[in-house]
């Protein structure tokens, strides 16, 4: 029996220590994982991987000893922490995946994505990410101090507070061209998405569209895989 779990948007801060706990609890209750992919948003930040504070060792900690107890762990990045990096995945031994990976699930190619490229109404952001997502950009930001970019991601989380970005009403759903151009264009009949904090699964003549649930202090989602049965879940956090 094989099993793989899928988890997006838990938005892991220091003011969220329940999720934090959360997290390990799914992940206590199943030790004989094979395969973990973390589909973005993680972090409610990340400046970095110099950015060095205790939540971060000890997720760090966690997902190094999940990974060296057999399980293959996989990150995709979020518009949170896209600045995940290199040394990240080395010290936790997981696999940073690119925007769109097509895998196998239930028996079916599956593309698997944090979800914030299909939302492409919101143009303000599009063209934002375009941006942050310059290597030259990135290098840039790398240059400035922790004190700095912790000014800056703080700067970002504000406003996103103001306009309460973590309420799916405000937003914006994934375009549904958008995402029959993705299923296409990778030439498969599954999605699996988070970012939207809609979760659902959508089924049309294309395809299933899975999406992932962010975590709150009350509940926790995941998506899971055995054998060829796929089901998504949320639990209740205490
Ligand atoms: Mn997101």
């Amino acid at each position: 029996m094989s099993t793989t779990l899928f988890v997006s948007d838990l938005h892991l801060s220091d003011s969220t220590p329940v999720i934090e706990t959360g997290f390990y609890h799914l992940l206590d209750g199943h030790e004989d994982l094979d395969r973990l992919f973390i589909l973005g948003d993680f972090f409610e930040y990340w400046i970095g991987d110099d950015d060095d504070t205790p939540l971060h060792r000890r997720i760090i900690d966690r997902l190094a000893s999940v990974s060296s107890c057999g399980t293959e762990v996989f990150i995709v990045r979020g518009n949170r922490d896209f600045m995940l990096g290199s040394d990240f995945a080395e010290a936790t031994g997981a696999t940073l995946l690119g925007d769109t990976t097509v895998i196998d699930v239930a028996g079916l190619p599956t593309l698997i994505l944090h979800g914030d490229t299909l939302c492409t109404d919101d143009i303000e952001y599009q063209k934002l990410r375009k941006v942050m997502h310059e290597p030259s950009w990135k290098e840039n930001i790398l240059t400035q101090s922790l004190e700095q970019r912790r000014a800056f991601a703080e700067g970002l989380r504000a406003a996103s507070r103001e306009k309460a970005d973590n309420d799916p009403n405000n937003i914006v759903d994934v375009n549904l061209d958008a995402v029959e151009t993705a299923m296409t264009g990778a030439g498969v009949q599954r999605m699996i998405h988070g970012h939207t904090h809609r979760p659902d699964r959508h089924k049309s003549t294309a395809g299933e569209r899975i999406v992932l649930g962010d975590w709150t202090s009350q509940q926790g989602w995941y998506l899971k895989e055995t054998d060829d049965d796929l089901s998504l879940e949320s639990f209740e956090l205490a």
